[in-house]
This record gives structure tokens, C-alpha cells and sequence, in this order.
């Protein structure tokens, strides 16, 4: 089937079904054409938790799938390729943190949106890359000791920005920890009026040459309201479609053209379609995790700036 009868067989099941498509920023272009919402993980969490649709359809990671799951576990939410992991996320599982916890008894737990839900489970909270510094700040400002995990370099960001210190996992997005300052200092020769916009994924080394330090979602609202019309974006470059459809007027370079997350391009076209004609593969997860990780999730959207 050629992409255009993809397209349409998909529109055909999502409105029989009463499906929702749910695109992550970093996701393919034509799975970006097909999206109800695109997002980061929080505001897909959001989208997740308020849609009256009986299907999800999740095109990203598993532990954004999961985290749909978590929000709306009367729904079905289906994973159209359910090798698509997140390395980072598979950095810790709940026993490596419970050890962690162990050693550090009067600890607060603190954990990225990018874990496995049994990590969730055991953490006081969640946060993602949009909200790390104001939860740190409001939620957890009277906790003595706090264990962050599992990105060593959002650790080290949000630690600079708030002056605490974390007892933090060693984890990293490979695809982040890659963008190097050269990758930087050679797209700044040839754009030197561009603003660079660097992800707090990237090495300490990277976000230091930033003109802003932002999630995702934080990108394209700068980038749309920002007087500049060049952006050198230090992140997965899937978001440069986003960003060109929404900004014609404006170009992005990627920092390096190396910055591709393999999983997140395993979705396609015909997996979407096979996983709502089949509904295929569901996201199921055990209600004791889901309730305790719905907590930590829950506690992160009660404060939403
Ligand atoms: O929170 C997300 O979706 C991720 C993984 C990155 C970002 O900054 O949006
Ligand atoms: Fe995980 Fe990095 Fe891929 Fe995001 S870009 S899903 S953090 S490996």
C-alpha cells in the first residue's frame, strides 16, 4: 500500500474505533502528518488523561505508552511496535533504586518521565525535562537528601539551576551524550546569527555554550515567539519538522545530523494501521504498579505552572 492509502485505511479505523493518535516531537514526519496531538511526554501525559477516545494509539517510546496507560487504564493503549524501548529508561529498574534507596534512607526520590512504571512506582515524584527545575524548587524545596534518576546530565543541569545536590543514577540518552561542543562550534561558524537551543539531555560541556536550555515543547514555543530566525537545535532533529511546519519563515539546523533515536523511527505507517485494524500491542501493566506510579505522575501534574 502506497502511503497516501495508509493515511486514509488509518483516518477510516481511528474514527470507527473512536481512536487517538498521540505523536511524540521526535516521531517521523508522516507520523507527525497523522497526529490528533503531538507533544513531549508531559503534555501527551495530559492529552492521555483527559481524551474521551476508547483507543490510544501511542507513537513514541514504551515508557511514554506506559505512562498513557497509567493515566487511563479503563482505556486501550496500543504501542504499534512494542520494541521501541528508551536505552535511558533501561538504564534502572526498580531494584537498582530500591538499593539506591537503601543506602540513602531519609532520601526523597525524584525520577525522569524517561523510566520503566515499577521506577515510578518506587520515586516520590516524576518530572520531565519541562518541569525538573520548578519541581525541585516548589515540591521538593524541604527535603534534605534527594536521589534523581536516571539522567546523570538533566541531574547536573537542574543541580546548577537550583543549587541542590542530587544523589544521582548514572544514566544518558546516547543520543544526546553525543552532540559534542565541536558539533556546536562548527554549525555557530556557518549560522553565526542563529540562537542555540540545547536540550538538558546534552553533556554539561554542550549546555554550557546554550543560548536557552529547554525541553522540547520549551523549543517550539520559543522558537515561534522568538524576534530570531535561526535556530541551531541541540536535540533529536525529528522536532525539526515540527518546528519548520510551524515556523516557514524561519530555518533550524540540527546541531549534529547524527542525532537520530532509532527507536523513536521504528514506528511507521503500516505498523500504525496493522496495530488499529488488530489492535495490537496493547500496553497492560500490573494495577499495583499502576496505582503507586500514578501517584509520583500525579503529583507532577498538581503542579503545572
Ligand atoms: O519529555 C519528553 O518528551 C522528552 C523525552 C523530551 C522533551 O524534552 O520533550
Ligand atoms: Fe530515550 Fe534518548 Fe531516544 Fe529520547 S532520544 S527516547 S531519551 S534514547
Amino acid at each position: 500500500m502506497d502511503n497516501t492509502s495508509l493515511v486514509e485505511e488509518i483516518k477510516r479505523y481511528r474514527s470507527e474505533k473512536n481512536a487517538v493518535i498521540l505523536v511524540h516531537n521526535y516521531q517521523p514526519p508522516e507520523i507527525h502528518d497523522i497526529a490528533d496531538y503531538i507533544g513531549d511526554s508531559l503534555g501527551l501525559s495530559i492529552e492521555a488523561s483527559k481524551t474521551t477516545a476508547d483507543i490510544i494509539v501511542f507513537c513514541g517510546v514504551f515508557f511514554m505508552a506506559e505512562t498513557a496507560k497509567i493515566l487511563s487504564p479503563q482505556k486501550t493503549v496500543l504501542l504499534p511496535e512494542p520494541a521501541a524501548g528508551c536505552p535511558m529508561a533501561d538504564m534502572i529498574n526498580a531494584q537498582d533504586l530500591q538499593n539506591l534507596q537503601k543506602e540513602h534512607p531519609h532520601a526523597r526520590t525524584l525520577c525522569y518521565v524517561n523510566t520503566p512504571a515499577e521506577v515510578k512506582a518506587y520515586s516520590d515524584l516524576c518530572c520531565t525535562s519541562a518541569n525538573a527545575v520548578t519541581l525541585v524548587e516548589k515540591v521538593l524545596a524541604e527535603a534534605g537528601e534527594i536521589i534523581f534518576v536516571p539522567d546523570k546530565n538533566l541531574a547536573h543541569y537542574v543541580s546548577r539551576i537550583t543549587g541542590r545536590r542530587f544523589i544521582a543514577w548514572e544514566g544518558y540518552c546516547p543520543v544526546h551524550a553525543d552532540i559534542t561542543t565541536d558539533d556546536i562550534q562548527q554549525q555557530k561558524k556557518r549560522h553565526p546569527e542563529a540562537e542555540v537551543l540545547v536540550h538538558p539531555e546534552c553533556v554539561p560541556d554542550v549546555v554550557d555554550l546554550a543560548d536557552y536550555v529547554l525541553s522540547t515543547e520549551g523549543m517550539v514555543r520559543h522558537a515561534g515567539s522568538a524576534d530570531t530566525r535561526e535556530f541551531i537545535l541541540a536535540t533529536e532533529k525529528g522536532i525539526i519538522y515540527r518546528l519548520q511546519k510551524e515556523n516557514p519563515e524561519k530555518a533550524f539546523y540540527p546541531a549534529s545530523t547524527a542525532s537520530v533515536c532509532p527507536n523513536m523511527k521504528k514506528i511507521t505507517l503500516d505498523k500504525v494501521l496493522a496495530s488499529l485494524e488488530e489492535e495490537i500491542f496493547e500496553v497492560t501493566l500490573p494495577p499495583h504498579i499502576m496505582s503507586r506510579a500514578r501517584e509520583s505522575i500525579q503529583k507532577m501534574l498538581d503542579y503545572r505552572d
